[in-house]
């Protein structure tokens, strides 16, 4: 943990995040982490944290939305569809960015990227993800 700690003004994850599954929570709690030590690198200069933090943030999407996808499919959420849209369509926004940091690195600056990521982020486990949660709650019950 940097110095920027816990705090939910740093960006961090917070308990008002949680959907009630443990592996989804703890891969929620994964993106802020990469984030925040994303910044940090990135406030200590280097602009090829970039790259890496868009690549790795890319990779650990697919397999986050992957899990999520599956569990909402367990639960027969009637909203898969739309919310699978919605990471459809975070995957090709990061796509984007890279091709863009590729070809014009200058272009895609951490202090951009990074809190436009972690607003997403904000904006979609509360706005979407949470919806599912009294699925996740009804699961296995009779
Ligand atoms: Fe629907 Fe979960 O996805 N949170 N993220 N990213």
């Amino acid at each position: 943990m940097g110095p920027c700690g816990d705090a939910p003004e740093c960006g961090a994850w917070r308990e008002s995040f949680r959907i009630g599954d443990d592996l989804i929570d703890g891969q929620h709690q994964t993106f802020f982490r990469m984030v925040a030590e994303a910044q940090e690198r990135a406030d200590r200069g280097g602009v090829e944290v970039v790259g890496r933090s868009l690549n790795f943030l890319a990779s650990y999407a697919v397999l986050h939305f992957r899990d999520e996808e599956r569990l909402m499919a367990a639960c027969h959420y009637p909203g898969l569809a739309e919310h699978q849209r919605a990471h459809q369509a975070f995957v090709v926004q990061v796509a984007a960015l890279l091709k863009t940091f590729e070809t014009a690195p200058s272009q895609v600056t951490a202090q951009e990227v990074l809190p436009m990521i972690r607003d997403w982020l904000v904006f979609h486990i509360l706005g979407m993800d949470k919806q599912f949660e009294p699925w996740v709650e009804r699961m296995g019950k009779p």
